[in-house]
């Protein structure tokens, strides 16, 4: 039998690569001068799509391959898939979750403290010669008897609030559903939660629902001695609230990983002294980035010999419910 045809929008990397070039016959689509009529010619093959953030597949690139039957996604946000429209065609979309979300919670934890301790402006200090002169100043910001409030508490932020919670942080979030087996404050507002809190942590998924969530009323409830953190998506944002708040002190800093328009950093925030910031590396180890190659290749690999997705995504559960077969 003939290997199913997958399309790559985007370069993946090395381990993905090599178990999807494996397994299928693979189109490489960066790699064509002319991608409109290359996918005039393979679209009626194509069986699956093999991406990753921020590769964008929305309804009307979804709509141009009939026998579409899988999307597999390297990451676990896929905000920039439309699944509800994949669900709506019966495809499924598949993310792989679980396999970061510990190098994710270790480096917002690095984040956090980064930020609150101003690790970034003291080794600045001493690369640039200025210790012979003088000690670096004492930070105003410490995470000692300090409240951690999550939003987002999922598989990721579950594993940023155990840490933080062994280092003796009291935890409180918010999510839209209230979670009775966790032993952390549940706030039912964002607004409740950064007043609450001394560190607002950002680990919800991108999309409609979290678009601009946090605004300039959030970091006026965050308040002057308030840190942000973001690991979660730079959408949930609003970068020019965010840039404003740190410029008038509204809040006293911020440590990022995640912008709205990557890979552009706004030359505001890179200009402030009191912000960290990091070029979207949560998941990036090699061991780490290796396991979501493997989850993803496993995925359509599985797909294909028995029909049945690993981690499929929400919004395209398996089995499907049999109102929507
Ligand atoms: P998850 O297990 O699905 O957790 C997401 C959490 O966000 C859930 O607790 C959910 O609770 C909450 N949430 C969703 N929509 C919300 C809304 N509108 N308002 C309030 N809370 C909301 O996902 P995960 O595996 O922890 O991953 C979370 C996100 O981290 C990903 O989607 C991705 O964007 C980001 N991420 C970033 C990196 C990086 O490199 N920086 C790496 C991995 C992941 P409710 O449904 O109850 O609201
Ligand atoms: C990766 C991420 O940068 O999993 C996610 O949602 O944002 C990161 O782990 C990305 O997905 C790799 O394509």
């Amino acid at each position: 039998m003939s290997k199913p045809e997958i399309l790559v929008p985007n370069p993946l990397p090395a381990l993905a690569m090599e178990g999807i070039g494996k397994a299928f016959v693979t189109h490489y689509l960066w790699e064509k001068k002319d991608r409109e009529a290359f996918l005039e010619e393979v679209k009626s093959n194509i069986r699956g799509i093999a991406c990753g953030h921020p590769t964008v597949l929305d309804a009307a690139f979804i709509d141009v391959f009939p026998g579409l039957e899988i999307i597999g996604s390297l990451g676990v946000g896929y905000d920039s898939i439309d699944a509800v429209h994949a669900a709506s065609r019966g495809i499924i979309v598949t993310n792989t979750p679980d396999v970061l979300s510990d190098e994710v919670a270790d480096t917002a934890i690095g984040l956090m403290i980064m930020t609150a301790r101003e690790l970034s402006a003291a080794e600045r200090w001493l690369r640039d010669g200025k210790w012979a002169n003088a000690p670096y100043p004492l930070t105003r910001g410490t995470l000692r008897k300090k409240k951690l409030g999550i939003l987002g508490l999922g598989r990721i932020g579950k594993a940023i609030a155990a840490r933080a919670a062994a280092m003796g942080m009291d935890i409180h979030y918010h999510n839209r559903n209230r979670l009775p087996d966790m032993p952390y404050g549940y706030c039912s507002s964002l607004e409740e939660l950064a007043t609450r809190c001394d560190v607002l942590m950002a680990v919800a998924p991108g999309g409609s629902s979290t678009h601009h969530i946090i605004n300039a009323e959030i970091f006026r409830a965050l308040g002057p001695d308030g840190i942000f953190i973001n690991v979660g998506r730079g959408s949930v944002v609003d970068e020019s609230a965010l840039i404003a708040a740190l410029q008038n002190k509204t809040i006293m800093s911020a440590g990022l990983d995640v912008f709205e328009n990557e890979p552009h950093v706004p030359q505001a925030l890179v200009d402030l002294d009191q912000v960290v910031l990091l070029p979207h590396v949560a998941s990036a180890s090699i061991d780490t980035r290796n396991a979501m190659a493997q989850l993803q290749v496993d995925n359509l690999v599985q797909w294909f010999s028995s029909g049945a997705p690993i981690s499929p995504v929400a919004e395209t559960p398996w089995p499907q419910s049999p109102a929507a077969s």
